[in-house]
């Protein structure tokens, strides 16, 4: 990795510390690191740091476990563990220790003996998105374009096949920013998505502003962060997961570490990474026709939906689905 003086300084007196031990002198040494592919490869010969347990973010049955283990330090009552653990998918033990505890702060200050399944459902939100932001005046107008927005997530998830329940749909601000946000939980993890289920969760992406130009023909800034998402997604399909016709299973992009934020490096010429962009901004585009041709053909669900969610500014998958049905 370069010459460093000081990373060598550090690999060097690893090896020394590590010497003299011999099989049979019981001493084991742990060590840590989010960079195993910068590690010397000195370092991982046998009798030295010789095995590799591989830390990765916990599963549905592992987080489990987590939130049971932090649940026993305090009062609760009825949890739906596995509501918890399924709304969690790709948090860390830290993190499933924050909302737990997040629960309790919230379930002491609203003045309760024990934490419910609903406290521990508000402190995930809470941890994702920051803490409600009850004082927040948004006009009418505004209000209606974000209940909107959120019900077109929410249909064009719903008139999907391969796409997760939708779970909690709200238009309560949040500190972070957030003005409203519809959720939707798998019922088991997902190992492995298709290709069929990421051009679905493009579309939905794609759903609120589709909304927003469908209902009232504006278009507003707040989408942004709808369209990171399905940019993401989109460009990773295309130079990662070999899923478009015209490059097929070429690595474009490689991923550097996987443990630290896993950004990615283009590895392609110029040109095709110009033609990387049309093809993301093809299926982005072919998306968001899907999702406008979902909204037009259920204009008067929207209305309906859209109307209960203005009222109740938080609605739960159930309802919206009783609604979508009648
Ligand atoms: C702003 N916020 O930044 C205003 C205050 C379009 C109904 N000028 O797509 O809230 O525009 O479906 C987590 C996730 C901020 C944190 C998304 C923080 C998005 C979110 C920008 C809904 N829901 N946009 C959405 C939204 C905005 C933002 C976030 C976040 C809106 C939209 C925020
Ligand atoms: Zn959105």
């Amino acid at each position: 990795m370069g010459g460093n003086d000081e990373r060598e300084q550090t690999l060097n007196q690893l090896l020394t510390e590590m010497d003299g031990f011999d099989g049979k002198k019981g001493v084991v040494i742990l060590a840590a690191t989010n960079r195993p592919e910068s590690l010397d490869s000195a370092l991982l010969r046998p009798g030295r740091f010789d095995r590799t347990v591989i830390m990765n973010l916990p599963d549905l049955e592992g987080r489990k476990a987590i939130l049971n283990v932090h649940l026993k330090n305090i009062k609760h009552k009825d949890i739906d563990v596995d509501l918890i653990a399924r709304a969690t998918a790709g948090s860390s033990g830290a993190e499933l220790a924050n909302i737990v505890n997040e629960a309790a702060l919230l379930a002491v200050r609203t003045g309760k003996e024990y934490v419910s399944t609903s406290d521990l459902e508000e402190s995930v939100e809470t941890v994702i998105a920051g803490a409600q932001k009850k004082g927040m005046v948004i006009s009418e107008k505004e209000k209606k374009i974000i209940a909107y927005h959120e019900i077109g997530h929410a249909l064009v998830a719903a008139m999907q096949t391969h796409s997760a329940p939708v779970h909690k749909i709200t238009i309560i601000p949040r500190t972070s920013g957030a003005l409203g946000y519809t959720m939707q939980v798998d019922s088991k993890e997902k190992y492995l998505l298709s290709k069929e289920e990421l051009l679905n969760k493009i579309t939905t992406f794609t759903g609120g502003r589709a909304a927003e130009k469908v209902i009232f023909d504006v278009i507003t800034t707040g989408a942004s962060n709808d369209i990171e998402q399905a940019t993401r997604i989109a460009r990773s399909m295309v130079s990662r997961y070999g899923m478009s016709d015209k490059y097929g299973m070429m690595a474009l992009e490689t991923v550097n570490n996987a443990y630290l934020g896993g950004d990615t490096t283009l590895a392609c010429s110029s040109a095709t990474a110009a033609d990387i962009d049309s093809e993301v901004r093809a299926i982005i585009e072919n998306a968001y026709n899907k999702a406008v041709e979902i909204i037009k053909a259920n204009r008067k669900k929207m209305d309906e939906l859209a109307g209960f969610l203005l009222e109740k500014e938080t609605i739960t998958g159930e309802e919206f689905m009783e609604i979508l049905n009648r």
